[in-house]
């Protein structure tokens, strides 16, 4: 057992791109690191589920004509219910991943790709080794083993690659879906359940003349982050959802590399929005548009039964502006699909490419069947632990994480990605609650070219937002999004605006080692703009 353990030791260091001599001047990384689980099952764990996921090239038919390649995860349930995966043919899509609060899991990933990887499990409180950071990365026909009991609420989570320095590129090529938990108060609730609890996952893609998934990688596309040309629903690109005359819970996400859309019905009803990253909100929220960038995942109520059979309606993104001189750049003069190209902030026309901030149609819901029954909306949906200032070890002292992007790299605090790097500014006790700051220029004033919007993540628990502040160059970009932000629930990933700073309240409990925090912007993570905190 001790030279399994050993050898697992010998690898994971390789990973981590040191020898083990090395290891003994860096304590932290083997506290991190937590040996002994996680390349093996481990006979102490009792699942009530086990998975098999097995990532590998795949050919399947998404346009007319040729297949295209694509990274397919395809799951298999080995113990527990049938329904805890399912697979989406005919598309990039990962399967979905459905548990319930208090199931313990083990899912076994084999990795058939010609590249390293690793999934992290994207919202989900659980271990640091099993949190997907890169320094597991797997190679090919190697298998990583996760074991963890879902701590989460009920909610609408998801999973991708984490792979270092290649998270956009196998996200885009297929490695990502959902993970969607329930537990018993969500289900006592009555909301719509089955044919009506619908996912979708939102995304764009650009293809090839011979239907190839095709992603650019030049500098200014990661900069600015990967725009596609076509919006694509649950990884398929006819957008259009037969549903019945009745109520709808709609769980949408955000699964795009860069795209931040800016939801709104086209005939005018507000969104109504019951959840967030993290579950249900406590009451249903009514907004005129909802932002959602990178991550981010809404579920939102909506009554079919007013309407008649044959009858439609859009969700569309509508136009918002992207950085403080951006009202041209960011997509305002009405940009459309195929119209005039926009992004002239990013310098590059890229094709057909849909602009950040343009005016185009995301999905369509066609009244196909009348329905028979219905279910009406809770006025009270959950109750949410308030986090308090006072109760953060750090109130007069928040953290503070500055957000910046120079010539050819993007920056937490001035400092780029690298692997086992903690400093002592990211160092955090663990069963501590943190106030913290992300300033994304705020301070210093955003101007240039690299005022951006960063959707930033924090792994492990849920945090919530205490308040958002934004300077005086900048309310011009902010009011063209800031009724769309949905704060009061519980989030793992929050969009901050240029010239904006965002206060949260984030609880490190349980669990110690090495969680990240980083840009969901994809290109911008890959670009360095990502660290990591150590938790002991
Ligand atoms: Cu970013």
């Amino acid at each position: 057992m001790n030279d399994t353990i050993n050898k697992q030791r010998r690898n994971l260091l390789k990973y981590a791109g040191i020898t083990t001599a090395a290891a003994s001047i860096h304590p932290n990384l083997l506290y991190a690191m937590n040996l002994g689980k996680g390349n093996l099952a481990s006979p102490d764990f009792h699942p009530d589920v086990e998975i098999d996921l097995t990532q590998q090239v795949h050919h399947v038919s998404i346009l007319p004509g040729e297949k295209t390649r694509v990274w397919k995860v395809f799951g298999k349930v080995l113990k527990g219910p049938k329904e805890t995966v399912e697979n989406h043919d005919g598309t990039y899509l990962a399967p979905t991943i459905r548990l319930h609060k208090g199931q313990k899991v083990r899912i076994y990933l084999h990795n058939n790709l010609p590249a390293d990887s690793i999934l992290h499990w994207h919202g989900l409180h659980v271990p640091a080794n099993m949190d997907g950071n890169p320094m597991y990365a797997v190679g090919n026909r190697e298998s990583y083993v996760y074991e963890f009991e879902i701590l989460n609420r009920a909610g609408t989570y998801w999973y991708h690659a984490h792979t270092h320095g290649l998270t956009a590129k196998q996200v885009y090529s297929g490695l990502a879906g959902l993970f969607i938990v329930s537990d018993d108060e969500e289900q006592a609730l009555g909301l719509p359940r089955g044919d009506y609890d619908l996912p979708i996952v939102i995304q764009d893609r650009s293809f090839d003349k011979n239907n190839q998934l095709s992603y650019a990688n030049h500098m200014m596309q990661r900069m600015q982050g990967f725009l596609g040309e076509h919006i694509m629903i649950n990884g398929r690109p006819d957008n259009v959802l037969d549903v019945a005359s009745r109520a709808y819970r709609l769980r949408l996400l955000n699964g795009s590399n860069s795209r931040i859309y800016k939801l709104a019905w086209d005939d005018g009803t507000p969104i109504t929005v019951i959840g967030v990253d993290g579950g249900l909100l406590e009451r249903p929220e009514k907004h005129p548009y909802v932002m959602l960038a990178p991550a981010e995942r809404r579920e939102i109520w909506v009554d079919f039964s007013g309407r008649s059979i044959g009858s439609e309606l859009t969700m569309r993104s509508v136009p918002f502006a992207s950085s403080s001189h951006g009202m041209m750049g960011g997509g305002m003069m009405g940009n459309r699909r195929g119209g005039m190209m926009g992004g002239r902030r990013g310098g590059m026309m890229r094709g057909n490419a849909i602009p950040l901030g343009g005016d185009y149609p995301v999905f369509k819901i066609r009244v196909a069947k009348k329905a028979s029954d219905n279910d009406s909306l809770p006025k009270r949906l959950t109750a949410i632990n308030h986090l308090s200032i006072k109760d953060a070890v750090n109130k007069a002292d928040p953290r503070r994480i500055t957000l910046s992007m120079r010539h050819m790299s993007a920056l937490l605090n001035g400092r780029s990605y690298k692997m086992n790097d903690v400093r002592a500014d990211e160092i955090i006790p663990v069963n501590t609650l943190q106030l913290m700051e992300f300033d994304n220029g705020f301070h210093r004033g955003s101007h240039g070219m690299m005022a951006m919007p960063h959707p930033m993540h924090l792994h492990g628990e849920q945090f919530q937002i205490v308040k958002r502040e934004v300077n005086s160059r900048s309310t011009a970009t902010y009011k063209t999004v800031s009724k769309g932000f949905v704060d009061n629930g519980w989030k793992d990933t929050v969009l901050v605006m240029p010239g904006e700073k965002v206060t949260l309240l984030k609880p490190f409990n349980d669990f110690k080692g090495m969680f990240m925090y980083h840009c969901h912007n994809l290109e911008h993570e890959d670009l360095g703009m990502m660290r990591d905190f150590l938790i002991k």
